[in-house]
């Protein structure tokens, strides 16, 4: 009898000499060498499920920013988190088999080795994002799923964010942490609601524009929209770059990498002074804001700002509801948070600053730890994550006055606002706008909250990457000997000069930021460091 598994596993070869690494973001390459990874990966994800006695695992096809040429893969766990670690691990292993036979036999090895009883059921969750190979690779893990026997729900085009929502719903599904109707209505109508209600039926000055980098976001901002209250009443939205029917537009000149590596609107952009703007990236998992100041100035609103804007409303609201004893707020960031970022939530909103490696995984799991854990990385990725006792504390607090009612009814609505599974652009940026809704605040009096640093951040090509290991949460390298000494001796010669230098997780480079007191020396700063580096 032939083997399903190695008959599917022969069906897409790997190509030779190709090594392939489950990183920060899962699988993401070129994508016409992923077909074998594809394959792999529903085998995995099928495993995982049966490893989890038949729970839903989710798997995402989609490259996040990268270019329309590329795509990728990650897989979901039940409660709408990354695939934890070991999994991480076996993945690249299983995708670096040569061929069907030595998949197959790593197939069961793994279920020997794990326990894992191959007649549990196995439930697994696709989605894509809109990249032209997306179908193509989405046959490929069909097959990989079909050969273990795995029971699939495709729910075609998603954003990434959405796919975590979905793979929550059906594991929680009539518990009492059911966490919604695990159908795009359902996710529409959840966050819809909840924007309506914490809005406490204030409106939003202005109006936003939102560049959805011609991804995903594009046509579900638009869907969303529907399910939001009038615009008259609440906020009027502009969708652009929303051009899905031409794949090779996706994360060009737009979108939130674009717009954070080269600090700029996308040269589309045709706001006037003052607009609201905000850029999500090509699977809607990242969003940054923005507008042109009186003086026609590009302004950048990133993924520290709106840590200190929800963080600091967090707050208000906690304390108005009167639980400021039993709730503590924290905010986590990586190394790339701006300095001045740090000390403005430390020494103004007096509240505690955790530092983690970058990656969503790292900082979701510090943030875990906390009450409420406001976590962002500067780069737009983020959320916030209500600890158990606190969702206990809010839900059932009784309100002393009609003040601490007003403020407990906002902190529910803002819980049901938050995509707790995953960072979520769309979800953020309803965030961001209740926030600046309720504190009656245009961009500019946001930016004025504080001063950034002037900061650097260039990439060098090194002969060998894997050479920087650092520690203190990247901020410092352990390897090569004598390097961090180098660094702390160009760091003293600027004013409030800070710089570090890691490997990149997703490119063959080294990243090397630099801050300082001025632009001059922030730029020397980087430099110098970068010429140690290479
Ligand atoms: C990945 C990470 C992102 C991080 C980036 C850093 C996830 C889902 N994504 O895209 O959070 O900012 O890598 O890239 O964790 P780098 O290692 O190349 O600097
Ligand atoms: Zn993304």
């Amino acid at each position: 009898m032939s083997d399903p598994i190695i008959e599917a596993v022969d069906k897409h070869p790997a190509p030779k000499g190709l090594q392939y690494t489950y990183g920060t973001a899962g699988f993401r390459t070129k994508a016409d060498v992923l077909d074998s990874v594809l394959t792999r990966v529903g085998l995995v994800a099928a495993l995982r499920s049966r490893s989890l006695k038949g729970k839903w695992i989710g798997v995402m096809i989609t490259a996040s920013h990268n270019p329309p040429e590329d795509n990728g893969v990650k897989l979901v766990e039940p409660l709408g988190n990354m695939l934890q670690e070991e999994w991480e691990v076996l993945s690249t292993e299983m995708a670096n088999k040569t061929g069907g036979e030595e998949v197959a036999k790593f197939y069961s090895d793994m279920a020997a080795k794990y326990n894992i009883d191959l007649e549990t059921p196995a439930r697994v969750v696709v989605a894509r994002d809109t990249r032209a190979s997306g179908a193509r690779l989405l046959g490929c893990v069909q097959d990989g799923l079909k050969a273990a026997g795995a029971e699939v729900k495709d729910y075609g085009f998603l954003t990434t964010p959405q796919l975590h929502y979905m793979v929550r719903c059906l594991n929680t599904e009539g518990t009492k942490d059911a966490y919604g109707t695990p159908t795009e209505k359902g996710y529409y109508e959840k966050f819809g609601a909840a924007f309506k209600t914490a809005l406490k039926g204030k409106k939003a000055s202005g109006s936003l524009t939102v560049d959805c980098a011609n991804g995903v976001g594009g046509p579900k901002l638009t869907e969303l929209i529907k399910y939001l209250p009038p615009k008259e009443e609440a906020l009027e939205i502009h969708v652009v770059n929303d051009n899905v029917i031409k794949p090779e537009a996706l994360n060009v000149d737009c979108g939130a990498d674009f717009v954070k590596t080269n600090q700029r609107a996308p040269p589309s952009s045709k706001t006037d002074p003052n607009d609201r703007c905000c850029s999500l990236d090509g699977d809607a998992d990242r969003v940054v804001f923005y507008f042109k100041d009186s003086n026609n100035v590009f302004r950048l609103l990133d993924g520290d700002r709106i840590a200190t804007l929800v963080a600091s409303f967090l707050g208000d609201q906690v304390r108005l509801a009167g639980l400021a004893d039993s709730i503590k707020i924290g905010v986590v960031q990586t190394a790339y948070a701006n300095g001045a970022a740090t000390q403005y939530v430390e020494q103004h909103l007096k509240l505690k600053v955790d530092c983690t490696p970058t990656g969503v995984k790292h900082l979701h799991h510090a943030a875990e730890k906390l009450d409420i854990g406001v976590y962002f990385e500067a780069n737009g990725h983020g959320t916030v994550i209500f600890s158990e006792n606190t969702l206990d504390t809010i839900a059932n607090y009784e309100p002393k006055n009609p003040g601490q009612a007003e403020a407990l009814s906002v902190l529910r609505a803002c819980i049901d606002l938050i995509n707790q599974s995953v960072g979520d652009a769309l979800s953020d940026m309803l965030l961001v706008e209740v926030v600046l809704a309720h504190k009656s605040w245009s961009t500019q009096e946001w930016l004025n909250t504080y001063t950034d640093l002037p900061n650097r951040l260039l990439k060098v090509t090194v002969k060998d990457r894997n050479v920087f290991k650092t520690t203190d949460a990247e901020r410092r390298l352990t390897s090569p000997e004598g390097l961090q000494e180098k660094i702390d001796k160009e760091v003293q010669k600027v004013r409030q000069g800070r710089s570090f230098a890691r490997a990149s997780g997703t490119e063959d480079a080294v990243r090397v930021y630099a801050e300082a007191a001025t632009k001059a020396e922030a730029e020397d700063l980087a430099r110098k460091v970068a010429e140690l580096v290479k």
